[in-house]
């Protein structure tokens, strides 16, 4: 199934760009780690032109405003850019596939579920209009009050690896619905999606330098769109340490952030369960997209009076699991994203070991796939709190498992975590999960299930796992800022 990697630009202003300092970085396809292409390396100076752009696109006297466009007019194009995804979705799910190595059933859905986001947010774009400006009741009649929704500005966009078109659709879509201007900056370890979605803002027309995407590093071209005096605000999803950096970027300009970073997320078992059942729903929220995901559960809690037979029964549901090329048909699990992230996660997994836990089963390379960065789906028990398989993010398709033999105990070890960002629980006793729900220290909870994702519902965590939410109205109110009018009536002239 031969696919080319189109050759693409910077996109800025509406057009293809070169870099100014003509910088490319090569591709590489984590299943066979053959280069496949290349994709444009932005830095500083790009930046630059890129805010100008965005700014231009804004700015009242050049007749393109975008913020002051209707809320529908802005829904006519974010429908448009569904429209083409949806039409490109078989070619764009393939470039997903190989460029960050999810099987490509996994990336046709992400694909719908891009263009769906786009499409909810046309929708919500259209709803703006009338809420735009809310009346205010005050206590003195000498005064009235109305509070207008405004766009934010210029707003930089970076994304991570994992997802990588849905997760700029995530942030491009409500912020272009709100009426700012944006430049995405994608992960260097896949963009070529997100410069397919520059293709796709062209063909529907949409106004230049309202989206201008760069690709590059995170250091030549994150950090210097992070620290920018003109950009308004900095919406981001990846590591810790990263959201942190951008944190302090942020400071030193007083402007707003919003931080979707890491997690630890635990899934609690209870004695109550189809414990086949309940064993699927723990595969599927650990191994789904190989661990990559910030919200994957991927630390089990689980009564220890079915721990045994729940463990003999996860074992053999990840033994049938299908590893191989993301293109092959029925693969179910690709290569982890790229060779750092491959050496990192057996790492990982030869310091659990070598801090006392035992590996059930995987922590090696599928003896099958000589080359890729494979993983093979790895359990590890006889984890203590205090090692660090129990303690960081791993990113990849490892669960560590402990016991437990109370509720009270449940709840401490899944809130025993600095991350926050999800928690699931599984029980037949639904007054149950709504008291562990509560007592979860999460920014998301599911009951006995794990990792389903509407764009309607609130998408973020607490803790170190960052602040602020996306999706839903939530996500269209990252991009607002609030602004109050009062007036004083007076029968006098003035
Ligand atoms: O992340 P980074 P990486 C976690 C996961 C993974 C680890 C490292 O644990 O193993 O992060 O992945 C840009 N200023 N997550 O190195 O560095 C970078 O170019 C501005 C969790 O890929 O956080 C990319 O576009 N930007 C996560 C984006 O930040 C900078 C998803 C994310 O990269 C920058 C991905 C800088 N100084 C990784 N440095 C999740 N929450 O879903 C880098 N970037």
């Amino acid at each position: 199934m031969a696919i080319c990697i189109p050759n693409r630009q910077l996109f800025v202003d509406g057009e293809w760009r070169e870099p100014v300092l003509k910088k490319r970085f090569p591709i590489i396809n984590p299943a066979t780690e053959e280069i496949i292409g290349d994709i444009p390396a932005a830095t500083a100076e790009d930046v630059e032109l890129a805010v100008d752009a965005a700014r231009r696109a804004l700015s009242r006297n050049k007749g393109r405003d975008w913020s002051s466009a209707s809320g529908a007019v802005r829904a006519k194009y974010l429908r448009a850019i569904a429209a083409k995804i949806t039409e490109r979705k078989s070619e764009l799910a393939k470039l997903e596939a190989i460029d960050c190595g999810k099987p490509l059933e996994e990336a046709a859905w992400d694909m719908d579920d891009v263009a769906g986001c786009f499409e909810y947010y046309a929708d919500l774009a259209e709803g703006l209009d009338a809420k735009q400006k809310a009346a205010v009741s005050l206590p003195m009649e000498t005064f009235k009050c109305y509070v207008l929704k405004e766009p934010i500005g210029v707003v930089a966009l970076i994304t991570p690896w994992n997802y990588p078109l849905l997760m700029a659709a995530w942030k491009v879509a409500p912020a272009l619905a709100a009426g700012c201007a944006a430049i995405l900056k994608p992960s260097e370890l896949a963009s070529v999606t997100c410069l397919e979605l520059a293709a796709v803002c062209r063909e529907v027309g949409l106004p230049p330098g309202v989206l201008n995407i760069l690709t590059g590093l995170g250091p030549e071209a994150g950090a210097p769109l992070a620290s920018h005096p003109h950009v308004n605000k900095i919406a981001f999803t990846g590591s810790t340490a990263t959201g942190s950096r951008i944190m302090t970027a942020a400071a030193q300009m007083v402007k707003p952030v919003s931080l979707e970073l890491g997690g630890k997320s635990p899934i609690v078992v209870f004695d109550d369960v189809d414990i086949d059942k309940a064993a699927e729903w723990t595969a599927f929220g650990c191994f789904w997209t190989n661990g990559q995901i910030c919200s994957a559960t991927s630390r089990l809690i689980v009564h220890e009076s079915i721990a045994a037979e729940f463990l003999d029964r996860l074992v053999k549901w990840v033994k049938n699991i299908k590893i191989s090329d993301p293109l092959e048909e029925g693969c179910r699990l690709g290569p982890v994203v790229s060779g750092g992230q491959y050496e990192k996660i057996l790492k990982f997994i030869s310091t659990a070991k070598s801090e006392g836990a035992t590996i059930l089963c995987g922590g090696v390379r599928p003896q099958h796939l000589k080359k890729g960065f494979f993983v093979e789906p790895t359990v590890i028990t006889d984890v203590t709190n205090s090692m660090q398989i129990w303690r960081e993010e791993v990113f990849g398709p490892v669960i560590c498992v402990k016991t437990f033999s109370t509720e009270d105990e449940a709840i401490e070890l899944a809130n025993d975590t600095h991350f926050g960002l999800a928690a699931a629980v599984i029980s037949n006793d639904l007054k149950r999960c709504d008291r562990v729900s509560k007592a979860f220290e999460a920014g998301i909870v599911w009951i006995n299930c794990s990792q389903p994702c509407f764009c309607q519902a609130p998408w973020g965590g607490n803790k170190r796992s960052g602040f602020g939410r996306e999706l839903g109205e939530w996500g269209l109110d990252n991009y607002l800022s609030v602004k109050q009018v009062t007036q004083y009536i007076s029968d006098e002239p003035w």
